[in-house]
């Protein structure tokens, strides 16, 4: 079906410029209080001005893993839509799609047309996002095997589809990988032939060198790292290591063993973003570089202030080389403070780079240091756990049964497959990284209803992972729900799942990475309530997202929250958050299905 996606929403609420969409929204909840014998709530409201670059980047995904099934998946769907390559099968011909991709592949209610009639609309033609046909695609893997050899390790692309994609995909090499067998299952050893050699140090300046070649060869205003790569076992988090973003970095420095290499991954890329303050080609006059950096947009007072924090050394960090800003800034001679080695260009000089970090398996990488790093940097971070299959289903099951008012009491969950992540998870600790993951996806949904589980109680909760190898990527997912239902009698629901689990995962990745490039480019500011026509203001006032991108919650089993906040696992609570977030960016109401034009006469 085609629609038509060219949106205007016709507010004095909303303004559109060349580079940004602004928009007032006010947020409305209520403010509870508990007292002795009463709860007392009271509505509330916040206002904001919500502001959205239009400006869609030239935009690049680097993949932790992508040799991998899902890494391997992930490149030819995009290649294959890219170029719109249909293949023959004995069922006919297909044709490529983004099936499972919101982004792609869903719809959204934008409101009511003459007739009362709900209109849908593609998710996608919300707000200016980055199409997956120009998504440029790199990465690492400790398997040397090239792309198209990957696939066809792999076992899910279809073969003619497989033969199409061949000469580009034999083309596309891995980068190096860092790789700890004491993270991954032993079994994964025969295929560590791709390595990053060195101190965990060294690997991480060997990262940053790869980030920086990847956006300098394809001149990208902004990446995410993806990582896509085997489950490694939970880091142990220490006092001092990974609880400060000060402490990671003398760890690595003294090559501590307990930085897992994910953790050394996120941390080059969250180093690889930020505001460029550090990059020089040739010596500039301290007049030439502020000129540089009001055409980079940037307020006269934000220049300003950057010079001031220059002086005052407010960006010191322990080594140039290392994390970036030079180390000492005596006065304000901004020649003193060039940095010949590292040179890109100073018309580069206080852009922001983006270089979001995803998490998309189970284990915990981003440790608290990372997140303390992210917010410094003004870069981003999300995670953990792609959540494909059997957790979404869970995270609807369990949510329909509690809200319905029964009480389920036990969940089993039982998988099975026979692809190299099943062989990884055969190993205890990697699996044990995710029974975490797929079995806390219940806990908020429990506590929702005090009518039904005590303080603290919770449904009995399995979950199994077997590797068998016949059954390669497709697997197989049993589940059985008994929930306690009307005069304690019983309710057992069993679910079957067969499915090629890559086919899953690849449609969430690319979700994440073109909704997580999108958040980074939504700014806030607070305005007046009574305050209709947005107002611009200075550059200094906005703020972004927090650096914990928890709005990509619905494509993730434990998703990752900023310190002190709720997590929410339930599946249409979290796709109503994305989609009612982008509805503020137009000032729109958040959906509410109240549809009372059809209910009061
Ligand atoms: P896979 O085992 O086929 O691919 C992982 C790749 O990572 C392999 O090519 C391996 O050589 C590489 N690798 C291992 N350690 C590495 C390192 N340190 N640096 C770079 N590369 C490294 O696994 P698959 O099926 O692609 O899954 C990838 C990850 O996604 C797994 O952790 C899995 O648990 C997770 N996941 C997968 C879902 C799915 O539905 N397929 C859903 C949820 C999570
Ligand atoms: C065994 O369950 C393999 C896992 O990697 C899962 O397939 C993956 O985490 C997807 O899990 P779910 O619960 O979202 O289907």
């Amino acid at each position: 079906m085609e629609f038509n996606t060219n949106l205007l929403v016709q507010s004095p609420k909303v303004k559109y410029t060349d580079n940004y969409i602004y928009s007032n929204f006010v947020y409305e909840d209520a403010l509870v209080v508990k007292n002795e014998d009463q709860i007392v709530v009271k509505p509330n409201s916040t206002a904001l001005t919500i502001r959205t670059d239009r400006r869609v980047p030239k935009f690049g995904v680097m993949l932790i893993g992508w040799g991998g099934n899902n890494g391997s998946t992930f490149t030819a769907a995009v290649l294959a839509n890219r170029h719109q390559l249909s293949w023959n099968t004995k069922n006919g011909k297909l044709n490529s799609n983004w099936y499972g991709s919101i982004t792609q592949a869903s719809t959204v209610r934008l409101g009511i047309d003459k007739s009362g009639n709900d209109h849908y609309l593609p998710l996608s033609s919300l707000l200016p996002m980055v199409h997956p046909d120009d998504i440029v695609i790199d990465g690492w893997d400790i398997s040397s095997l090239n792309l198209y050899d990957s696939m066809v390790r792999a076992k899910v692309i279809e073969y003619e589809l497989q033969q199409k994609l061949k000469k580009e995909m034999s083309a596309m090499k891995p980068r190096p990988a860092i790789y700890d067998p004491d993270f991954i299952a032993a079994n994964q050893s025969d295929r560590a032939t791709n390595l990053i050699r060195g101190t965990r140090y060294e690997q991480y300046l060997q990262v940053r060198a790869d980030i920086r070649d990847f956006r300098e060869r394809n001149k990208l205003d902004s990446i995410i790292v993806l990582w896509t790569a085997n489950t490694e076992r939970f880091c142990e988090i220490r006092p001092g290591v990974h609880d400060t973003s000060a402490g990671l970095e003398k760890a690595l420095r003294d090559n501590e063993p307990e930085i897992s290499p994910s953790t050394i991954f996120a941390l080059a890329s969250v180093d690889e973003g930020g505001i460029l303050l550090h990059y020089f080609t040739q010596k500039k006059s301290a007049a030439e570089a502020h000129r540089i950096l009001a055409d980079n947009a940037l307020s006269d007072t934000t220049c300003k202030d950057w010079f001031r924090r220059f002086k005052n050394n407010d960006f010191q960090l322990e080594d140039k080389e290392c994390f970036g800003a030079p180390k000492k800034f005596e006065d304000e001679k901004l020649e003193e403070l060039l940095d010949q080695d590292r040179c890109q260009t100073l018309t580069e000089f206080g852009k922001t780079l983006q270089c979001t970090y995803i998490n998309g398996s189970p284990q915990n990488t981003i440790v608290p240091g990372v997140v303390e790093r992210a917010e410094k940097h003004g870069v981003f971070v999300a995670g953990d756990d792609f959540k494909s299959g059997q957790t979404k289903l869970k995270s609807v099951l369990v949510d329909f049964l509690v809200s319905a008012g029964l009480k389920p009491v036990s969940i089993v969950s039982y998988n099975h497959l026979g692809n190299n992540d099943g062989k990884n998870l055969s190993a205890p600790k990697q699996f044990r990284s995710k029974e975490i993951t797929k079995s806390n996806v219940v806990d908020d949904v429990v506590e929702s209803n005090p009518l039904l589980y005590a303080p603290g109680e919770k449904p009995d909760h399995v979950v199994v992972i077997k590797y068998v190898p016949y059954v390669g990527d497709s697997k197989r997912a049993m589940d059985e729900y008994t929930s306690e239902i009307l005069m304690h009698g019983t309710n057992t629901i069993v679910v079957h799942n067969t499915c090629e689990d890559s086919l899953l995962a690849v449609p969430l990745m690319l979700d994440l990475v073109i909704l997580g490039e999108l958040l980074t480019r939504i700014s806030f500011k607070p305005a007046a309530l009574e305050e209709q026509v947005p107002v611009e203001g200075k550059e200094e006032d906005w703020c972004s997202m927090h650096a914990v991108l928890s709005p990509l919650a619905y494509l993730l089993k434990a998703p990752l929250v900023p310190p002190r906040t709720p997590v929410v696992n339930a599946l249409f609570k979290q796709r109503a958050c994305i989609e009612n977030i982008l509805r503020a960016c137009l000032s729109l109401p958040p959906n509410n299905h109240m549809q009372l034009e059809h209910k009061v006469p």
